[in-house]
């Protein structure tokens, strides 16, 4: 999974993606606006769980690639412009760092108005997509004579250019299959799934309140935002003291859970992603699928062998072997069932899959 970080410069983006990453880049001021990459396992105690009952040689945990979008204007033009905004479209979901924190030593002289700066990044998505959208159409209109297949693509194309004039996000049409096939795979902004990170002061968190607070949650509820808070700045930092010492901080500021954890669970629910885990004494290992995923295609995540010589699967659930403490046990309980190629995979569902090539 990719997730592109972007927002307003100054919000925290940078300070973010070192809370994610750990890594140590300079925050502030980036004139070069290059986008930085890196790389984070997703948590899951699950994993944890599985991985000191068997031992393994390895465990091998999901994987979250990050990209630092620096800041930029959607209706500025030139290389920089179009590079950034390839960097925003290849993206699977993006994180919106809004700024709610009061003024910091290099920015924020101004008073934090994360209502605004989330509508006005909204606006900037839909302002790219409107430049695409009626570049399509120009040129499809500039043909000489318009085939019917392509008068029925121009109706598709003005419908969502209708929504963007009325200050609509693309993820508010719907689309039949058949519409979607029009696009071609096109990539457009103000569809893509899209989160909140709500960047706050300690105070702020302390206080459980920030500025333009119940604005924000009735625009992410119209929109389908999910909506975290992070306190980037303070995380950070506690991210470089020892274990012992970041939970009592964590536990001070009333936090059960790093950055890392909330943003990974509430990137997975949004694109309705679960895990399921393969066991042995070689290797414990988590695997991302989508909800609704069935067996052989779980299979087909492991190795195409799996998928195209697929038997059955035996199945488990983590929940019965952390409760009973070993895979015998599991057997024993008369837990561990056999499984077709259509059974949809559950989340925490432990597999082991038969196969035959
Ligand atoms: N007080 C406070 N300052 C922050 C917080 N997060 C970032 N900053 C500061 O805000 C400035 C901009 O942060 P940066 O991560 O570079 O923002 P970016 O431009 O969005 O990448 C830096 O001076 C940070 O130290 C925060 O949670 N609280
Ligand atoms: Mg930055």
């Amino acid at each position: 999974m990719q997730i592109g970080l972007v927002g307003l410069p100054q919000a925290g983006k940078t300070t973010f993606f070192n809370l994610l990453t750990g890594l140590g880049l300079p925050t502030g001021y980036n004139p070069a606006a290059e986008v930085h990459t890196g790389s984070a396992i997703v948590p899951d105690k699950r994993l944890d769980f599985l991985s000191s009952l068997y031992k393994p040689r390895k465990t091998v945990y999901a994987r979250i690639t990050f990209n630092d979008i620096p800041g930029v204007r959607m209706n500025e033009s030139g290389a920089r412009a179009a590079k950034l905004l390839d960097e925003v479209r290849s993206a699977d979901v993006l994180v919106q760092v809004v700024r709610a924190f009061n003024g910091s030593a290099d920015s924020a002289s101004t008073p934090p108005a994360p209502y605004r700066d989330l509508v006005d990044y909204g606006t900037e998505l839909i302002l790219a997509d409107m430049d695409a959208l009626e570049k399509r159409i120009q040129r499809i209109k500039s043909k000489p004579k318009v085939k019917k297949e392509a008068q029925e693509q121009l109706a598709v194309l003005e419908r969502m250019l209708l929504a963007l004039e009325q200050e609509q996000p693309l993820s508010t049409v719907r689309l039949t299959p058949e519409e979607q096939a029009y696009l071609a795979g096109q990539a457009f902004l103000s569809e893509k799934p899209l989160i909140a990170a709500i960047n706050l002061d300690e105070k702020q968190l302390a206080a459980n309140d920030y500025p333009q607070r119940e604005q924000i949650a009735a625009y992410a509820a119209q929109y389908d935002i999910p909506v975290i808070e992070i306190c980037a700045q303070v995380e950070m930092e506690i991210g470089r003291l020892s274990p012992e010492e970041r939970e009592e901080f964590m536990a001070d500021l009333g936090l059960t859970e790093s950055g890392l954890d909330r943003l990974a669970r509430t990137a997975y629910e949004r694109l309705g992603l679960i895990s399921f885990f393969t066991v042995g004494e070689d290797e414990v290992r988590a695997w991302t699928i989508r909800r609704g995923a069935t067996a052989r295609q779980a299979a087909g995540k492991i190795h195409s062998d799996m998928e195209r010589g697929f038997i059955r699967a035996e199945v488990f659930h983590f929940d019965h072997i952390y409760r009973l403490g070993s895979a015998a046990k599991v057997r024993e309980a008369g837990l561990l069932r056999l499984e077709g190629k259509d059974y949809i995979v559950q989340d925490g569902d432990i597999l082991n899959i038969r196969f035959n090539i």
